[in-house]
């Protein structure tokens, strides 16, 4: 299936649903890997029910980025021995020849773990490996390659995406709750990937996000603090951890000189868009950059129905990003 009149911000396909976009260049070409909404009604709570996807479909676009393909399924709930249900927002990598595919999916006990599916070509099809990722946890996950080869995992999503049952270092604790308003916020949790990007080579770690002044981000302080969504990108040798705020719908970032963190909060990428969640990626192809994300437009607002977009990003001289307007048409 192909769509053609890709500008931007406008769905890049209108065919299907997508959402989440992990965008990135392989073979010299733009990839997207979306969550693929399904055009049907569920319960709509904070636990995310309404998010209830069963298999990705991989995007690719034209030189000139004006036209998206849809490749089709990729990958399927029915064929990942561990998952149960909720494909949510997938990720890729390439290493050696192979493309990976990286997704969270709720297990046989209902708890997020994130899987890794192997393919031969960009755009699937994706063998899922027989179990999760041993030692994964919740969702969101990103997949950075750094200048040196080294592959990281980002993840964590809060609600929903479970993140707070994991704050005791003692596995999955079903009543556990987030931080006070005025306790650090949970942060997102990376990890160094194996060489054959199939398992951790190390613990998961939690990220420190903090202010100019080096103090930790507050859980109350919703304009700022982590939700969900991370997405790394390195821009003239610095690390930029980018993600969103959920409660307040904003794409938010932070800079930091070493992939582990801290990172230090710098501002807003994206205001809020139509739709309660908001989910991106930051990509470079030749010589511009692109921010791609996802609103509820094309459905009406149905936030569990949601449609892939694109715009291009710039950075200023000291290497801040600036505000983008998902809805600049609407300005008088
Ligand atoms: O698409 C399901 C979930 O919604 C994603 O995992 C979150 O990031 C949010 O976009």
């Amino acid at each position: 299936m192909t769509t053609t009149g890709t500008n931007a911000n406008r769905p890049l396909v209108t065919h299907i649903y997508t959402a989440d976009p992990s965008a990135h260049v392989f073979e010299d070409k733009l990839y997207i890997y979306p969550s693929h909404d399904l055009d049907h009604e569920m319960t709509s709570n904070d636990n995310g029910d309404q998010y209830d996807m069963e298999d990705y479909h991989v995007l690719s676009m034209d030189e000139e980025l004006t036209t998206a393909v849809d490749h089709g399924e990729a990958l399927h709930l029915r064929d990942i021995p561990w998952a149960s249900k909720q494909l949510w927002a997938p990720d890729a990598a390439c290493r050696d020849g192979k493309y990976y595919l990286f997704f969270p999916a709720r297990d046989h006990d209902g708890i997020f773990r994130i899987g890794v599916a192997v393919g031969e070509r960009p755009q699937g099809p994706f063998r899922p490996e027989p179990s999760y990722i041993p030692g994964s946890y919740s969702i969101d996950p990103a997949v950075f390659v750094d200048d040196d080869g080294s592959a990281y995992m980002y993840f964590g999503g809060l609600w929903g995406g479970q993140l707070e049952k994991w704050q005791s270092g003692d596995g999955f604790q079903a009543d556990a709750e987030g931080p006070a308003g005025t306790e650090p916020a949970i942060g997102p949790r990376v990890a160094k990937l194996s060489d054959d990007m199939l398992s951790f080579a190390e613990a998961p770690r939690e990220i420190r996000i903090v202010d100019e002044a080096g103090e930790p981000i507050l859980a109350g302080d919703e304009d700022r603090r982590y939700f969900e969504g991370p997405w790394m990108h390195k821009y003239d040798g610095r690390y930029y951890l980018s993600y969103s705020t959920g409660t307040t719908h904003q794409i938010v970032y932070a800079v930091g000189d070493d992939p582990y963190g801290p990172f230090v909060f710098k501002g807003t990428i994206l205001t809020p868009v139509i739709g309660w969640t908001t989910h991106h990626s930051i990509v470079q192809y030749r010589d511009k950059w692109y921010l791609f994300y996802h609103d509820s437009s094309l459905s009406g607002g149905a936030d569990n129905k949601r449609s892939v977009k694109m715009t291009e990003l710039r950075y200023r001289a000291d290497g801040t990003i600036e505000t983008i307007d998902p809805y600049p048409e609407q300005q008088g």
